[in-house]
């Protein structure tokens, strides 16, 4: 393959809802590309991006795929992505890298659930957009209802360069009004005729005509004034209006395909080559401190990591965009997160399972890689030590549902717990943490999807059986009022005996509080807890009751029994304990009797200060459109939700809300179910708040089982 310069580069992320037909747009043009000479099909399994055993089993895409095809001189980079939200991290991740997105949308069913999703991401990154009109050959396919969807959703930027003549049954023919000719496709794809175009489709080819020249005038001032001098635009005027539009946002152009059958992707690769931006063309990525990477080729090379993958008889493969400097075959670069060598021994260029061995990557173009140490997505490569040239990282979203997992063999757990981290390394959406906390390990992710799918690949790939089941709610423990407490510890068993006594005040610590006046501080013990909040341990021992080695022996008893709450057996926080007197003998006093002595006095303090069980409460950002509005409304209130406040945002409102972890079990399905697919929501820890009554009375009485059934 020859060296592809930045300028002959393009980088696309094809995205857009599910069943679109990304995939096989993908297929299309790596077929007109020459880069496979037979058309595969997502039906047949056996399309170059759907190839992974859970995606033929799915018939849909699960992963990204990063595939190439070469055109009229140009390298295309291509990364097909998956249309399932839960799947999001992997169209982020190739968005990151794409220069333009391009949006396959379904022509029977237009603006889908996917397509909004992705949109989102998609203006978020600021990425120039193409549509691609899809399945113009379905017998429900409408161009009409499907622009006016487009336009309502994405606004007036949304200009099409193509309408399809015939859509429907039997469709072949579109009318292209860049190059305002007519052009019907063979019924399997091929060469098309290119003719005129008919007296019929003439009035709207030049309405058309001139909403998209007049867009493209838009791009640039120069132009425009071109444009109400003359009236219109050359060819070439056209297409740079076109680029320049595109590139920054201002125009959305649309095109018209049949992808299945192959008609209509040749003309959009030839567009692509032409008017999509280079990677040196768009928004320049910057380094986390803000410098821009100028795709420089002879500057030292920074390369950013984006997707690992693994695969059968191969082992890790990394994908990365370069975006300074030239790599070449062997060359040694370092990992800029850990210093460790990293050679990058071959170079690739990629198309599903396919791959060919390249010698160069010049800056802005994508390729692989295999047999990496430690350097895994997210990851920049770079030449030197000092050079602070990280790319500024992929931002993933944050988990939306929690499972605890079980390998259903014991002897499994720690096998289970290295392939957990692995998976992390190479999907950072898929989480998972031993919680020493809850006695679990939790794994978390962007759905029930994501989930089981991670599932299924630890039992297929690695044949460990596991089991989801419901994760424990980190609950805390607190106290509301101040109490006493006397506890003296004795025991004679043959020769030595244990005594101590220790006499007790604990009250709830706030921040900023003074310290209480009944017995004077002599000494005091900040300890900031790692689950959050404090004890803060007084001593106001006088005349010696308790020597003062006997102290910290106190202070471990009650920090047994913080971590291990009175109440529940969750983490206690935020308590002063003041230890005002005691007891001591002359003989059998020991660390052990005073650790005991605190321990117990502590207990009984806390039982009677008006404990409270606290809960997690996250902040809960829920999109939903207009008409479900009150269904969900109704569905957070049941959860003890606290609604904080509502935005519209387009045709959906955004519900922002504060909701106990304990009661957002399922709440990702349900939210689906009652929006049909449409809802979306994210969540982030809060703050700690006090139970109800009720709820505290469930939990102790659940508490008080186990512990029967323990003993
Ligand atoms: N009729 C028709 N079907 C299509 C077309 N493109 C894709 N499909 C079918 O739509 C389904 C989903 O396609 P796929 O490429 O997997 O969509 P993806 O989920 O967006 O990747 C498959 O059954 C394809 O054969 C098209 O242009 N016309
Ligand atoms: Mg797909």
């Amino acid at each position: 393959m020859k060296v592809y310069q930045t300028n002959e580069i393009k980088n696309i992320a094809l995205v857009g809802g599910t069943k679109s037909g990304k995939t096989t747009l993908a297929e299309a043009m790596l077929f007109e590309g020459g880069v496979i000479n037979r058309r595969g099909s997502v039906d047949d399994k056996n399309s170059v991006s759907d190839y992974r055993e859970i995606e033929l089993e799915r018939q849909a895409s699960v992963f990204s795929t990063v595939l190439y095809s070469e055109f009229a001189g140009k390298k295309i980079n291509i990364i097909d992505t998956p249309g399932f939200d839960d799947f999001i991290g992997e169209v982020i991740a190739a968005l990151k890298v794409a220069d333009t997105a391009v949006m396959a949308v379904n022509a029977q069913n237009g603006v889908e659930v996917g397509t909004e999703i992705v949109w989102r991401q998609v203006s978020r990154l600021e990425k120039p957009v193409v549509f691609v009109l899809n399945q113009l050959d379905h017998e429900k396919a409408n161009f009409e209802e499907c622009l006016r969807q487009l336009k309502t959703q994405f606004g007036d930027k949304v200009i099409p360069a193509q309408f399809p003549v015939n859509a429907g049954m039997g469709f072949d023919t579109v009318v292209d009004v860049l190059e305002m000719k007519m052009y019907k496709f063979p019924k399997d794809g091929g060469k098309p005729e290119i003719t005129d175009i008919p007296a019929e489709h003439q009035a709207q080819a030049e309405e058309l005509q001139n909403a998209i020249i007049e867009a493209a005038a838009e791009s640039d001032e120069a132009l425009m004034e071109t444009f109400f001098e003359n009236g219109t635009l050359t060819a070439e005027e056209l297409a740079q209006g076109l680029g320049k539009g595109i590139a920054t946002r201002t125009m959305f152009p649309l095109f018209c395909v049949s992808a299945k059958n192959n008609q209509g992707v040749n003309r959009f690769m030839e567009f692509a080559v032409q008017s999509l931006p280079a990677p040196n063309e768009v928004i320049r990525e910057t380094s986390t401190d803000g410098k821009e990477f100028e795709l420089n080729a002879e500057k030292q090379p920074v390369a950013l990591i984006f997707k690992t993958a693994v695969e059968q008889h191969l082992g890790e493969i990394s994908y990365f965009k370069v975006y300074e400097g030239t790599l070449t075959e062997a060359i040694d670069l370092i990992n800029s997160k850990t210093d460790s060598k990293e050679r990058l021994s071959q170079l690739f260029a990629v198309a599903g399972k396919n791959r060919q061995k390249i010698e160069k990557v010049m800056p802005g173009d994508i390729a692989a890689t295999i047999k990496l140490k430690d350097s895994r997505t997210n990851t920049t490569l770079t030449s030197s030590k000092n050079q602070d040239v990280q790319v500024s990282p992929i931002v993933f979203p944050d988990p939306k549902i929690r499972q605890a997992v079980k390998a259903k063999n014991t002897a499994d757990e720690e096998k289970l717990a290295g392939v957990l981290k692995e998976m992390n390394s190479i999907d950072p959406t898929l989480l998972y943490e031993h919680s020493k906390e809850l006695k679990q390990v939790i794994l978390s992710g962007q759905g029930e999807l994501h989930l089981n799918v991670a599932k299924w690949m630890i039992e297929n790939n690695n044949k460990i059986g596991i089991e989801f089941f419901s994760p424990r709610i980190p609950y805390r423990e607190t106290i509301t009022k101040s109490a006493k407490a006397t506890y003296r510890h004795k025991k004679q068993s043959g020769g030595s005996g244990q005594f101590g006594e220790v006499h007790m005040m604990i009250e709830p610590y706030y921040e900023g509080m003074a310290n209480q006046t009944e017995f004077p501080v002599r000494g005091q013990d900040v300890h900031e807890m790692d689950w959050g909040g404090k004890l803060i341990f007084n001593s106001c021992i006088v005349g010696g009751s308790i020597d003062a080695r006997f102290m910290p022996a106190i202070l471990k008893g009650i920090m047994e029994k913080m971590e291990e709450g009175p109440l529940t057996g969750s983490y206690a926080r935020d308590i002063v304990v003041n230890v005002y007197d005691g007891k001591m003998h002359p003989v059998d006093s020991n660390e052990i009797s005073f650790k005991l002595a605190g321990r117990n006095a502590f207990r009984e303090a806390f039982k009677n200060a008006g404990p409270k069980i606290l809960e997690p409460i996250y902040d809960v950002d829920v999109m939903v459109p207009e008409d479900k509005m009150g269904d969900v409304m109704t569905d957070l209130q049941g959860r003890r939700a606290i609604i904080m406040g509502m935005d519209s945002e387009g045709n959906y409102q955004k519900i922002k809300a504060k909701v106990p972890l304990a009661e957002m079990n399922k709440f990702s399905t349900t939210l689906s179910s009652l929006t049909s697919g449409r809802g979306m929501y994210g969540m982030r820890f809060a703050e700690y708040q006090q139970v109800p009554a009720d709820v505290q009375d469930k939990l102790l009485k659940a508490y008080e089982a186990e512990q029967e059934e323990e003993d």
